[in-house]
Formats: structure tokens, sequence, C-alpha cells
């Protein structure tokens, strides 16, 4: 299953993460149970750019977390900017509670954003090709990372899911050259999507508010 280059990739991936272990940061937003008794391992590497879907890269501090097909976290890990391990713990069969991967479910991803506090799926390839599943002391690496972003609001300048009158203040803003928009809130102002931000966006924004 693993390809011979993968393989020769282990011990260098064990001994960059050994190096840089002792700095290691812990999530804060997914949890899970760790040491079940079993687990897997995935490497990502600093080289495949794991990145949002609007082009920008992970930062660090936001977190990758795998889940089970029944959206269980089985571990996470922080981004930190460089090469990371993820342990995909499995589950503890000793104990009645189903608290990690049974052997052969599939694998998913979800990545947390720390910024913008957002959490989405994740899609995942790795070098061996396949769809991956579970498998106790398996152990892959990590070709792409693209998490999805969720679709923005029009008028949800903010970007934090509502539309209420901090929109408003920020159209205002924009308007009057106090703020200088990014491209996204620029597409987010321009409510009657004519390509300009003026009056008229603030007016249909309003109405957005009082009519939801
Ligand atoms: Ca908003
Ligand atoms: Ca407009």
């Amino acid at each position: 299953m693993k390809s011979w280059s993968s393989l020769f990739l282990i011990p260098i991936f064990i001994l960059a993460i050994a190096s840089f272990g002792f700095a290691q940061l812990q999530p804060v937003h997914f949890s899970f149970a760790a040491s079940t008794g079993s687990n897997a391992t995935t490497v990502i590497p600093l080289s495949i750019d794991p990145a949002y879907s609007d082009g920008q890269p992970l930062a660090t501090g936001d977190e990758i977390g795998v889940f089970t097909p029944d959206s269980l976290c089985c571990g996470a890990v922080v981004w930190q900017e460089k090469s990371g391990a993820l342990t995909i713990w499995g589950d503890n069969q000793e104990t009645t509670p189903i608290d990690g991967f049974r052997a052969g479910e599939q694998l998913h991803f979800r990545v947390w954003q720390q910024s913008t506090d957002i959490e989405c799926e994740a899609e995942v390839t790795f070098e061996s090709g396949d769809t991956e599943t579970f498998q106790a002391n398996g152990f892959l690496v990590m070709k792409s990372l693209v998490a999805h972003l969720p679709e923005r609001l029009r008028g949800d300048v903010n970007n934090d899911g509502a539309l209420d009158i901090q929109d408003v203040m920020l159209i205002v803003e924009i308007i009057l050259n106090k703020k200088a928009p990014t491209e996204d809130e620029t597409w987010a102002a321009d409510c009657n999507e004519d390509g300009v931000i003026n009056v008229l966006d603030v007016v249909l924004l309003v109405k957005w508010i009082l009519n939801p």
C-alpha cells in the first residue's frame, strides 16, 4: 500500500518531529479522547502548503482535526507553519463507548481557523493515493489539504454570520473612506451587486435587516 518513497521519508519526518516536538502547541478548539491504546499517524509536511479555499494559507494556531464518519473527533494538531504530525486515535475496545476510529473507517478532516473562529471541512489527499481509512499503527503522509471556508453572505461585511448594524457601520465607513476594505469585505459590502459600494447598498442592507 505504501510506496517506497513514503517509507524512505519516515525516518526523516520522525527526526524532524522529534527535534521540533518540544514546542508543539496543544489544540484548544478540537477535543478528543487520547491514549486509547491504538493509533495511527499522519505526517503533514510543510511543503504541501495547507490552505483555505480562498487561497490563504493556514496560520499558526489554526487546528487540523480528524473525524470518524459519525463526526467523532479522534485527534487534532495545531498548525505551526512547519511540518507536523497528527495522531489519529483508534477505539479503545476495552471500554463500551466508541471513543476512536474502528478499523477500516474512512478518515474525515476539519480545520478550525483561529482568527475567525470558523470550523470547516477539509479535503485531504495522501501520498499513497487511495481514499484513506483507519488502520492501527498506520502511517500516512499527506499530499494536499484544502479547507473549504463557508460561502460568505452578501451584506455580512464583518463575516460573523449575521446581518446587523455593525455591517451597516462598516459599509458607511467604506463609503466615507474611513476603512480600506479587503477583497472579501468589498464583495460583502456590495449588497446590490452592481460593482460599487454606495448608499444604495446601505439602504438594501437595512431593508434586509428589518425584513429578514
Ligand atoms: Ca455581520
Ligand atoms: Ca453596490
